[in-house]
This record gives C-alpha cells, structure tokens and sequence, in this order.
C-alpha cells in the first residue's frame, strides 16, 4: 500500500507548485509576514505530525521555501519528561522520527532532533541560521500552546511564524469557532466541510535548494539517554513505529477487517478495529491518508466505511474541539453544569467498592471483566475502545470522589496507552466520567445523571469469558 500511495502522490501532481494549498489550513500567529531580506531558509518545527509525507505543515513549508528559493529544515524538540510519558511511547515516538530523518534525507531537507525545550531551541535556531520564515504544526492542548506561546516570546520579532493543522481533517478552528455539545451539533459542520478537505495530498518533493548548516549526525543513543522518563513500562510487540509500519497496518485493516467494522466493532473479542490510534497520536500517519483509502471502499462495505469515519473524524476532531475550547479538558470544571450538579449531589454516596490506585493498576479488584481491561492495556499499550468505556465508568464507582476517578484514570490511560495524552484521552475520561458530550439519563447512586455501564450490560454484548481468559483475568 505504502508504494501504491507513494504512486498515486507523484502521479497526481507533478510538484508542490502546481498544487493550490488551501490557506485556510494556516494561522499567521505574528505581526510580521514578510520575509527577512537576508533570509537563508525556512524551518518547520515539528511536533504533533511527527512524518514527511501526507503532511501540511512540512507542505506549506516547502511551498513557502521553494517560492523564496531557500532551503527547507526541519526540527523537533525532544524534551526529557513529557506528561509522564514511558520509555513505551517515547521508544515508539523516537524509532518513528528516525524514520522521519531518513527520509527527509533522502528528500535533501535537514532534519535537526534538538535537545531541550522549544522555547530555547527554536529562537536560537532561527537566529543562528538567519531562518527567514517558522512554521509548526497545531495541537489543542496546554503543553503544546505553552510551548507555542513561550517560543514566540524569543523569537526575533521580523521572522514570520504560522501554524498548520495538520492533524484534523478539518481545521479545528475552521470545523467549528466554538465549544460543541456533542457530536450531533459538530458532525454536520465536519461533514458538510469534507468535499473541501478531504483531498489527496501532493508529494512533499526532493528539495532543490541545498542547506548551508553544517548537519552533525543525530545520536540516537544519547537522545534515549537524555530522557527521564520511567524506564519500566514495556515496549509493545504488535505495533511497530513509524509511517511504514503504520501504513501496513492500515493495509492489513483494509483487507481483513474493515468489513466486520460495522458489526463487530463493539466486541472486545473480535479483532475488529483498526488499531491506527498509536500512529495517529504521535502523527507518524495521517488521519486524512487513511480516510481516503478507507472510502474507497465506500460501496463495497458502506456500513463500515461511514462508522469508521464517523470515530475516525467526527468523533477525533470533537474531542480536539473540546480541548481547544476549554481550558479545563482534563478536570471536573470541564463538565457540563448538569452533570456537575449531579455529582456533587452524590458525593457522600456509599461506593460498592474503594481501590486504591495501586490496587488499580496492578488489576486487584474484585471484577474480572475490569481486570482484564486493565491487563490489555498494561500488556499491549493500547485498550480495546468499547473497555476504555466500562474501565473508566468503574473507576468513578470505585474511588472517592470524580475528581480522584479523573485523575487516576488519566494517569493509568497515559502511563500504558501508546496512544495516551491525546485529546481523545481526555475526552474519553471525561464522557466516561463526567459525561461531556453525552446527556443526562436515569438518575442513580454515586454516577447521578452520568451514564452507567455495568457486568451484565457487558454480559448481553459480548463473551466476557472469553475476553478474561485471554488476558488470564481473575
Ligand atoms: N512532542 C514534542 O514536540 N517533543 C517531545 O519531546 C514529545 C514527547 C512526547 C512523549 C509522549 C507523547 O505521547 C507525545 C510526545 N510529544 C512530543 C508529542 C506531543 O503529543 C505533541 O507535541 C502534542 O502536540 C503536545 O500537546
């Protein structure tokens, strides 16, 4: 597929100029927007879209470079702690960008894996090399906007900078200009919008500009050294990292699952799912490169198709609505006032349980089906999405407030998850918990108005026998 997809980018549009790139993409974030006369390059610093290809931020980069005639960089930033992220996904993200310098070698475009925080790198970058225009990529959350706000502080005040969303389908801020209810009030505003965005992309192309920095070999070890992260979660085994990777994934989803989406999508039993969500989080593979193979099966399994694009974009760019629209994404101010109400209302409610967040972690409650959810995330990284539901509901049953079931439910999501500390995440935990999103229902102890899920609801679905003795649940 990965050679099918590369064919198809070339064979569509002969180069980066003869591609009208859609402005509504960008976001100039500085007063400044022409050139420094005495320009020497253009630098994308990369973060949430960690590849080459099938991505617009590094495309427009190019567009902007080869209209200037000057060379195209690329940086990262790597930094030692993040949101107390494992040698797990740092392993994945780290094996996936030495894929990203490969090729970007292979396309003449510098890569620069810099050491330390964006706002010290990148100003220091731009001024060493007389870098005449920035562009980084968007994501909805604090880190990432404080890391953006901060950078921009140290920047010399004649380099333009402008930010790409080249994560969503639709631009968060084209999408929608305002916090959404739930999905009933984005999805027509992102369906309505896919005629316009959900194109082939053009090939990133071979640079023709040579750069002028002298490029010391990136040491891949000392970058692993240089992190301070807990070294004791395990790397996974089934997901490889890194766009290729990913790419045979999507291949194998295509081919052998994609028609039972529809049906078995729901059976944490049935391998049913499309399992893109480690490569998505990190952007090692573009959310819209997989929409546009998935549709084109559109008439052969139409059922899956629209399901699958109904999670894959609604449902993803609703929860990025979220986070950029409300500070308090990740906590109990995040929720509607209804919910909120209702759950104070039942605070004092006696739980039929209370785990302590070891017991959690290590699987010791007196439920199996939960056990076994929380032994495939801890061994695989990565919770089958109708678990993700039920593991966080009891979470809040079994801790002492909602407040605490947010914080030890996005703590264990982010510590396993390969796909953690993404919008997708918080939202998760925050329908789950707090019931953003999702409307009041039947009212009942400790959940209020929140939606509850429970063993039996589980029991008509699927075999949960089955499910634990997989993961040797007890
Ligand atoms: N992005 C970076 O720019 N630098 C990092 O060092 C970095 C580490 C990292 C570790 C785990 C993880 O899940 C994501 C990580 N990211 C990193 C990517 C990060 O998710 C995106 O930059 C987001 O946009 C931040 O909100």
């Amino acid at each position: 597929l990965a050679e099918e997809i590369k064919c198809k980018r070339n064979e569509l549009f002969e180069s980066v100029n003869a591609f009208r790139f859609n402005k509504k993409r960008v976001q100039v974030l500085t007063e400044a927007r022409e050139f420094p006369e005495d320009a020497q390059g253009i630098l994308y610093w990369m973060s949430r879209d960690q590849r080459v290809q099938d991505n617009w931020a590094l495309l427009y980069a190019q567009k902007l470079a080869l209209k200037q005639n000057l060379p195209l960089y690329v940086c990262f930033c790597l930094v030692p702690t993040f949101l107390n992220a494992t040698i797990r996904q740092y392993h994945f993200m780290l094996e996936g960008l030495k894929e990203v310098q490969k090729e970007l070698t292979d396309l003449n475009i510098q890569f620069h894996l810099l050491i330390g925080l964006a706002k010290d790198q990148v100003p220091k970058f731009v001024a060493e090399h007389k870098i005449g225009g920035l562009i980084c990529d968007f994501s909805p959350l604090r880190t990432h906007k404080n890391w953006l706000q901060e950078m921009r502080k140290n920047l010399p005040s004649n380099v333009p900078l402008a930010q790409v969303d080249a994560h969503n389908v639709v631009p968060c801020w084209i999408a929608s200009d305002k916090l959404e209810y739930a999905a009933r009030t984005i999805r027509n505003k992102i369906n309505s919008k896919l005629d316009e965005y959900l194109s082939e992309f053009p090939p990133v192309i071979s640079h023709p500009v040579p750069a002028q920095i002298d490029c010391k070999p990136i040491d891949w070890d000392a970058c692993f050294k240089s992190l301070e992260c807990d070294q004791s979660v395990k790397i996974v085994k089934w997901a490889s990292p890194g766009y290729l990777a990913g790419i045979k994934n999507l291949e194998d989803f295509i081919q052998n699952r994609l028609k039972n989406y529809d049906s078995d999508r729901n059976d944490p039993n049935k391998n049913s799912l499309s399992n893109m969500s480690p490569w998505y989080h990190f952007g090692q593979v573009s959310v819209q490169r997989c929409m546009v193979e998935v549709k084109k099966y559109a008439s052969k399994f139409s059922n899956s198709v629209k399901g699958l694009m109904e999670e894959t974009i609604v449902r993803r760019e609703l929860a990025d609505n979220f986070c950029y629209y409300q500070p308090n994404y990740d906590n109990i101010n995040g929720a509607n006032e209804w919910a909120k109400i209702s759950l104070d209302a039942h605070r004092k409610d006696k739980r039929p349980a209370l785990y302590s967040l070891s017991e959690l972690e290590n699987f010791k409650t007196a439920d199996k089906l939960w056990n076994a959810s929380q032994i495939q995330m801890r061994v695989e990284g990565k919770m089958h999405g109708f678990m993700r539901m039920y593991w966080a509901k009891k979470i809040l049953e079994w801790t002492e407030s909602p407040e605490q079931a947010l914080e030890y439910s996005i703590y264990l999501n982010d510590k396993y998850n390969l796909d953690g500390r993404d919008p997708n995440g918080y939202v998760g935990c925050m329908w789950s918990i707090c019931g953003i999103h999702d409307q009041g229902w039947a009212e009942r102890a400790v959940f209020g108005k929140v939606r509850y899920m429970n063993f039996e609801g589980c029991k008509r679905k699927f075999d949960i026998e089955r499910y634990c003795l997989k993961y040797m649940a007890k």
